[in-house]
């Protein structure tokens, strides 16, 4: 309930982005604004030690309505030593995500790694009840917990910490029992890599699933979503998703991050963002980090911000597939007007030139841009159309192009549809082969005689 009133919350709050499109279309111009639209956040993993890094937070500020502790939720953070709990490094992250307005995700109770000396085979379970127990009371707000991290080894078989010594298979369940009781309103998940391919490792997390949805343990299953191009995203991957979906638990993207550059990463985001969006409890995606430079594996350069906080490829990718488009010149804004050629035509006449995307398939998206006249009749119009290399137009309608050198410039110009009536409208439309390449073209000013 927390979570929906949050999100709720953080549409309304991204409206005010809204851009003006033509017709009764708009287009969120960022990915928290346009997944919000879609009723999913897109979230990002937090680290507090960046927060005085302003171009950091003001990127997260802009993009993201969902935060995760990158570590400092995590047990060797909180529980150092035993008893003594350090909440201040979580407690920047959860209070960052209050001051924005949005929610975050805990991460994470119950996991062999990053999890200290002292925690053994002997103690292990009055240690995670203790653990489970003070973690939730402190930190009752977020929207999910990643109860238990990672469990499974690839072969599906039960990984070795001290809590499986212990307590045997069923750590897991007493895990989801304490949570549960410790906190009724949080959404509780079981989170690990590797489960986006069927086999052993799909099959035992669909199982435990299953199993503790039974006894209704669990709300949530996240997939971390860590891919290289050993590992590259499946296409059958909403499929996945909803066969896990049909349990009746959200699923949701939880740590994504695709190794690469250029199209062929952008490609791989685009598929991941399409395959979410195409199941109904896919809740939304967490993005492993906001920058290539502080990413845990940078020198793959995963993230959709690179170093200096510029919007790669990849992130246009995600932005198109949410329905979203970029703003300043290009798509989605209304650009050019007022301006009648300087050819000595009837002041106040003009035109402007309004884009928008009408369809998308695999590897083409058509466009169309709207002119209309300003306050006087004309009788010709004419506006550029440039489009980002490697698209190219292959298609053009209700008009007449010619093509600079690089074949990047399009002039369009009527085709019998020149003469309008002060504020009437016409338009032209274009197919784009994207390339890989998703992002809007950039709409010249529009020149009427
Ligand atoms: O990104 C995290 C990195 O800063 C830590 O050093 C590392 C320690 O294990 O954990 C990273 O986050 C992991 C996440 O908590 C669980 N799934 C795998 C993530 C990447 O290693």
């Amino acid at each position: 309930m927390h979570a929906a009133l949050i999100l709720g919350l953080a549409a309304v709050l991204a409206s005010a982005g809204l851009v003006a499109l033509s017709g009764s279309a708009t287009a969120q111009t960022t990915l928290a604004s346009a997944a919000a639209a879609k009723g999913k956040y897109f979230g990002v993993a937090a680290n507090e030690n960046y927060f005085n890094e302003s171009a950091y937070t003001s990127t997260m500020t802009r993009e993201f309505n969902s935060l995760t502790a990158e570590n400092s939720m995590k047990w060797d953070t909180v529980q150092r030593n035993q008893g003594q709990f350090n909440w201040g490094p979580g407690d920047r992250i959860a209070q960052q995500a209050r001051n924005m307005g949005v929610q975050y995700r805990g991460h994470t109770l119950v996991w062999h790694s990053q999890l200290p000396g002292w925690v053994n085979s002997g103690n292990a379970r009055q240690a995670m009840t203790n653990h489970i127990n003070a973690v939730l009371q402190h930190w009752p707000d977020a929207a999910y917990w990643d109860v238990v991290n990672e469990a499974f080894e690839e072969n599906g078989s039960r990984r070795n910490s001290p809590f499986q010594q212990a307590m045997g298979d069923g750590f897991i369940a007493e895990a989801f029992r304490i949570a549960r009781q410790a906190d009724p309103d949080t959404k509780l998940c079981y989170n690990d890599y590797n489960l986006e391919n069927p086999g052993p490792k799909q099959d035992a997390a669909y199982n435990l699933v299953r199993d503790l949805k039974a006894q209704g343990l669990i709300d949530c299953i996240g997939f971390q979503g860590h891919f290289n191009s050993g590992n590259p995203v499946p296409q059958n991957f909403h499929q996945t998703l909803q066969r896990f979906a049909d349990l009746g638990v959200d699923v949701e993207i939880t740590e994504l991050d695709i190794a690469g550059s250029g199209s062929s990463q952008a490609q791989q985001y685009q598929g991941v963002t399409q395959a979410c969006l195409a199941v109904t409890r896919c809740t939304g995606i967490t993005v492993w980090g906001v920058t290539d430079k502080y990413s845990w594996r940078s020198q793959d350069t995963p993230l959709l911000f690179d170093g200096n906080y510029n919007k790669k490829a990849a992130y246009t990718a995600v932005l198109n597939a949410l329905g979203g488009s970029s703003g300043g010149t290009s798509g989605g804004t209304t650009v050019g007007g007022g301006d009648n050629g300087g050819n000595g035509g009837t002041p106040g006449a003009g035109c402007t030139a309004t884009y928008s995307e009408t369809d998308r398939w695999g590897d083409r998206f058509n466009g169309r841009v709207v002119i209309t006249a300003g306050s006087a009749p004309i009788s010709n119009w004419s506006v550029t159309v440039t489009v980002h290399s490697p698209q190219r137009i292959s298609a053009t309608w209700n008009g007449s192009p010619t093509w600079d050198g690089s074949g990047n410039v399009m002039t369009m110009r009527p085709n019998g549809n020149g003469t309008l009536a002060a504020g009437a409208s016409t338009s032209f439309g274009f197919t784009v082969m994207a390339n890989g390449n998703w992002q809007a073209p950039t709409i010249g000013t529009c020149t009427a005689s």
